[in-house]
C-alpha cells in the first residue's frame, strides 16, 4: 500500500491486487487498508476505482444510472470486451429493461410464492441432520451445505436429478469470470463448454417440471410478460446465482459457529434468533465478496473525479466490517442489528434470491438446531479460491446430539 503523494494526486492509489491468492486467502488486513486509505482508492494493479467503505458502496448502489451494470459487474467492461457468456437479463443489465424482468422473476421468488416450498426443505433438512448424527465426523461442505443445496434448489426450479454435479463447477465459472483472467479464472473454465450446455439445455421449457420455479418463468412468457427468447437466460440466472451463493453461506456460517460456541448455544436456546443469526453469518462471512459498477458519465465520489466508462470495484465483505457503520465490526454476534448490510447487495439489484436464500437455510438451521448441541472444529478448515467468492472447500467438524 502506497499512498500517493498530495503534489502527484488527491485521492490515494493502492498496489492490493484484490485476485491475489493472498488477498482472496485472507482478504480482511487487505479490507482494512483499502478502508483507511480513503473513501475512494486508485487501483494500480487493474487500473480501476475502488472503495472499501459502507457508506461510498451504498451511494454507488444507489445511483444506477451513473453507475452501470449492463457493461458487467465483474472486471471485464463490456463496452470494451466481449463477455464469456451472453450476459445475464437481470445482473448485467439496466433499467427500464432489467425493471421489468426484475418484476417477473421477483413475483417467482416471492415469500409468498415460496411458501409452498418449506415442507420438502424440511424434510431434506431432516434427513440430512439424521445422517449427520450418525456419522458424527463430517465434512460439513460435502456432507451437508453441497447435498442440502444440490437436492432443495434444483428440485424447487424443476430441473431432472441427473447431472447436478454440473451445478458447482458452472458456478465456480460464473463467479471467477467476475475477477480477471488469473489462474483460478483459468483453471475454473477448463472444460466448461458442455458444463454449459448442460446448463443451458436444463433451462429449455420441456426439461422443467410444471409447477416448479423454472416453469413459472415460462408461464410469465404466456401472460405476454417475458419475450421467449429471454426465457432461458432468466431460468439460467436461478442455476448461476442459486447453488455457490447458497451452499457457501451454510459453509460459512457453521464455520462462524463452529468458531463462536457460545453463538450456537444461544441459537439452540432461542430458535427464533436463526433469521438473524444467518444475516449476521452473511454479513460477518460473506460469500459474494466484490463486484463492479461502471461510469456512465464523468462524475466523482468523494470528492474525487471519476471519468466516464471506467470501472469502479466495490467491497461488500470491506463494507460488512467498515468500523464507520459498525460496532465491533469483527465480532460476530447473531444478536446484532444488522439491517443495511452489504451481504446481499442493495439498491435496485439486491438480491432477489434471498427469500429462497434464506428459507432454505432457516429450515436447515433450525432443524440442526433442535438435534445438535455442538459443533465443533475437527480439522483443517481450507478455503475454496474464488475471485469474488468468501467459501469453504472443507471444513472438518465433530456434531454432537442434544
Ligand atoms: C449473483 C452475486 C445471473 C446471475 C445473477 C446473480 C448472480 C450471479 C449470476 C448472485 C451475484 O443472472 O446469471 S450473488
Amino acid at each position: 500500500m502506497t499512498l500517493a503523494t498530495a503534489e502527484q494526486s488527491a485521492f490515494p492509489v493502492s498496489d492490493i491486487d484484490p485476485f491475489s491468492k493472498e488477498y482472496l486467502g485472507d482478504p480482511y488486513p487487505y479490507h482494512e487498508q483499502l478502508r483507511e486509505a480513503g473513501p475512494i482508492v486508485w487501483l494500480r494493479k487493474w487500473d480501476c476505482w475502488a472503495t472499501g467503505r459502507h457508506k461510498e458502496m451504498n451511494d454507488v448502489l444507489a445511483d444506477p444510472q451513473t453507475f452501470s451494470s449492463s457493461a458487467g459487474i465483474g472486471i471485464a467492461n463490456f463496452n470494451n470486451e466481449k463477455p464469456w457468456r451472453p450476459p445475464s437479463l437481470l445482473l448485467e443489465s439496466d433499467p427500464p429493461e432489467h425493471t421489468r424482468r426484475r418484476a417477473v422473476v421477483g413475483k417467482v421468488l416471492s415469500a409468498g410464492n415460496l411458501r409452498r416450498l418449506k415442507a420438502d426443505f424440511e424434510v431434506a433438512a431432516e434427513a440430512l441432520v439424521e445422517r449427520i448424527l450418525e456419522k458424527r465426523q463430517i465434512e460439513a461442505v460435502r456432507d451437508i451445505a453441497e447435498p442440502y443445496i444440490l437436492k432443495v434448489f434444483p428440485d424447487a426450479v424443476g430441473i431432472g436429478k441427473s447431472g447436478r454435479e454440473n451445478l458447482i463447477p458452472y458456478g465456480s465459472a460464473v463467479f471467477n469470470a467476475f475477477g480477471p483472467q488469473n489462474d483460478i479464472y483459468r483453471e475454473s473454465m477448463r472444460g466448461i463448454e458442455p458444463v454449459s450446455e448442460w446448463i443451458m439445455s436444463n433451462c429449455r421449457r420441456e426439461n422443467l417440471r410444471p409447477g416448479g420455479l423454472g416453469s413459472e418463468v415460462y408461464d410469465a412468457v404466456d401472460t405476454g410478460e417475458v419475450p421467449p427468447d429471454e426465457a432461458p437466460i432468466l431460468v439460467r440466472s436461478f442455476l448461476s446465482a442459486g447453488i455457490d451463493t447458497t451452499v457457501h453461506s451454510i459453509g460459512n456460517a457453521l464455520w462462524c459457529f463452529a468458531t463462536h460456541p457460545d453463538q450456537w448455544k444461544k441459537l439452540c436456546a432461542n430458535p427464533g434468533l436463526v433469521r438473524s443469526a444467518f444475516l449476521e453469518a452473511v454479513r460477518f462471512e460473506s460469500p459474494f465478496q466484490t463486484y463492479f459498477r461502471t461510469s456512465t458519465r464523468d462524475t466523482s465520489i468523494a470528492g474525487v473525479p471519476i471519468a466516464n466508462n471506467q470501472k469502479l470495484f466495490l467491497s461488500a465483505g470491506s463494507a460488512n466490517r467498515d468500523p464507520r457503520r459498525w460496532e465491533r465490526p469483527d465480532v460476530f454476534d447473531i444478536e446484532r442489528q444488522n439491517l443495511g448490510h452489504m451481504g446481499f447487495g442493495a439498491g435496485i439489484h439486491g438480491c432477489i434470491g434471498q427469500m429462497i436464500a434464506r428459507l432454505e437455510t432457516e429450515v436447515l438451521f433450525t432443524a440442526m438446531a433442535r438435534r445438535i448441541a455442538s459443533i465443533a472444529i475437527a480439522g483443517p478448515a481450507t478455503h475454496r479460491l474464488n475471485n469474488v467468492l468468501r467459501g469453504l472447500d472443507t471444513l472438518p467438524l465433530t456434531v454432537t446430539a442434544q
